[in-house]
């Protein structure tokens, strides 16, 4: 059975300016990642003799501190949401796939949550999460947003990334559109002399800026090899995954503080409803860590969280492409960011 297709084209190929912010939720197959014995035949395989373009397909990993922008990088260039985005630092809490498909490549993206020190048990998992996937991919891009100033934290990282041995880094200066090009120029003196990198671009995920450039370098480190992903898939994250995520983005929205860090969204349940197939039932919940969260979360008459409810409503519609009833509660997991036992039954394990 072919995946549904999940409409836009990668962003550097259209040319048409990528807003991670408005493209609909990429729909997502839950099988597991094909193995390359899987995979349909190459397109573009090379033949010697008659200069027809090699074909590459590999992995290249977006890393960096939290709330650099990799995830919303990672949209742009698939081309779909397949990874939730927010102005809070540690939004990305699992390795997402998004699949660029292009005539000559097809470039797996690896969107991680963002390196930083840890302070809980999650922290912990999440930094040897990234750490592991680091030393799988062929190429690494070391994002390192524009506007901001090169701090400790990001010297940290250049030299663990220049420590991994056999894989190029490439240096990805992001968020342009939000400074001067003179910002932009000074920037990559800067973070050029951080290390010894494959390269260094600038790009604007919003903007679209320099995607197709980006593009073609990480695809240039990629071996040759056919592609590992059924032609339109654009995410392997599951859909019932995607749904509790899109719920979490919805309730990132507007909230402060420690909040943020405390809240997880688990979907029980999801499927259609027996006899009405135009509509998906998918009953949810929504866990914060103290009692005073849940009163923030749920709101005057439970005014926010009926207004998270009919937001994260109208993207689980766009993902699934059908009607969704969502049944949404809250509840307290006290301290779950550093409770082994609930940090499991949340889906993160050591
Ligand atoms: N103006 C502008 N804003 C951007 C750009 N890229 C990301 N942002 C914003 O920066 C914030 C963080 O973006 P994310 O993509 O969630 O950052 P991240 O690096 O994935 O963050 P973590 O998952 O927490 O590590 C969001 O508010 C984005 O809208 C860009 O190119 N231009
Ligand atoms: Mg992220």
């Amino acid at each position: 059975m072919s995946p549904p297709r999940a409409t836009p084209k990668p962003a550097g190929k259209t040319g048409a300016p990528a807003r991670a912010g408005d493209a609909a939720p990429a729909r997502a197959r839950s099988a597991a990642p094909a193995r390359a014995g899987d995979a349909a035949p190459a397109r573009g395989e090379a033949s010697p003799g008659t200069g027809e373009t090699t074909f590459r397909s590999g992995f290249a990993c977006f890393a960096g501190r939290p709330n650099v922008g990799k995830s919303t990088l990672t949209n742009a260039l698939v081309g779909a949401k397949v990874a939730i985005t927010s102005d809070r630092p540690q939004t990305t809490r699992r390795v997402i796939r998004g699949i660029v498909h292009r005539p000559d490549a097809q470039l797996i993206l690896v969107d991680t949550p963002g390196l930083h020190r840890p302070r809980t048990l999650l922290g912990e998992r999440l930094d040897s999460l990234v750490r592991s996937t680091l030393t799988e991919v062929d190429v690494i891009g070391f994002c390192v947003p524009a506007p901001d100033p090169v701090g400790p934290g990001d010297r940290y990282l250049a030299r663990e990334l220049a420590g991994i041995k056999d894989t190029p880094v490439v240096a990805i200066v992001t968020k342009t559109d939000q400074v001067p090009a003179e910002r932009v120029a000074e920037q990559l003196v800067t973070v050029s002399a951080l290390g010894d990198w494959a390269d260094v671009v600038p790009v604007s995920a919003v903007t679209g800026f320099q995607l197709d450039v980006l593009a073609n370098v990480l695809v240039s480190h990629l071996p040759e090899g056919p592609p590992l992903y059924p032609d339109g898939e654009l995410t392997d994250e599951p859909e019932q995954i995607m749904a509790a995520e899109l719920i979490r983005e919805a309730a990132l929205d507007g909230v402060r503080d420690e909040l943020p860090h405390s809240i997880a969204v688990v979907v029980e349940e999801m499927g259609p409803r027996p006899g009405q197939p135009g509509l998906t039932d998918v009953h949810a919940e929504l866990y914060v860590e103290r009692p005073s969260q849940k009163a923030i979360v749920i709101g005057r008459d439970g005014s926010r969280l009926k207004d998270v409810g009919t937001r994260a409503r109208r993207q689980i519609e766009a993902l699934l492409g059908t009607k969704v009833y969502l049944d949404l509660r809250v509840k307290v997991a006290k301290d779950w960011q550093r409770n082994p036992k609930q940090l499991r039954r949340l889906g993160f394990y050591d």
